[in-house]
């Protein structure tokens, strides 16, 4: 089976510093990603055309990130049938509330899987988990990860069961 793609788009290239997580977490786990900047205010009609070609493109997952007024993942859920993760960007003056709420509050039919504000690494490892559902190597590549993580928290634990006893 060919090796999906993973897009992620981000409503402005402000929101780069968090976005460039995703992309570096993406990349990590040697999944193939292409990152642009679309706006579903700004450039809609690019917006659309993207969504509408992603799947033939090769694209198995979009992760779309955007402050404020944050409509992009929506919006390119709108015109296609790929899995969306929306990534609400702390921008504006409400601290990222509005572009969760706007970003997570979906009418029923068109769905985006919201992570939490700024949330970049989650975003990208829900794309990896979608795309590993038909890649037994990436899938193998997520479990080491989270073994990896397990035996770090272990670590943490006995180091602060040391610093216990020392007190
Ligand atoms: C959103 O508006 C973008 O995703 C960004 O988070 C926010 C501000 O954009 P800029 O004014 O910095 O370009 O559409």
């Amino acid at each position: 089976m060919t090796k999906r793609k993973a897009a992620v788009i981000m409503g402005s290239d402000s929101d780069w510093p968090i976005v460039e997580k995703a992309v570096r977490q993406l990349r990590e786990l040697g999944i193939e990603t292409e990152a642009r900047v679309m706006s579903a205010h700004r450039t809609p009609e690019q917006a659309r055309e993207f969504a509408l070609s992603a799947r033939a493109k090769g694209f198995g997952v979009i992760i779309a990130a955007a402050g404020k007024a944050a409509h992009l993942a929506g919006a390119l859920a709108a015109n296609s049938t790929l899995p969306v993760i929306g990534i609400p960007i702390k921008s504006s003056t409400l601290d990222g509330l509005d572009a969760l709420l706007s970003t997570v509050q979906m009418p029923s039919g068109i769905p985006v899987a919201t992570v939490a504000i700024d949330g970049a690494q989650n975003a990208a490892l829900l794309a990896a988990q979608i795309l590993a559902v038909s890649d037994a190597e990436l899938a193998a590549r997520l479990d080491a990860m989270r073994a990896e993580m397990a035996a770090s928290t272990v670590k943490k634990d006995a180091a602060l069961q040391e610093k216990l006893n020392n007190i």
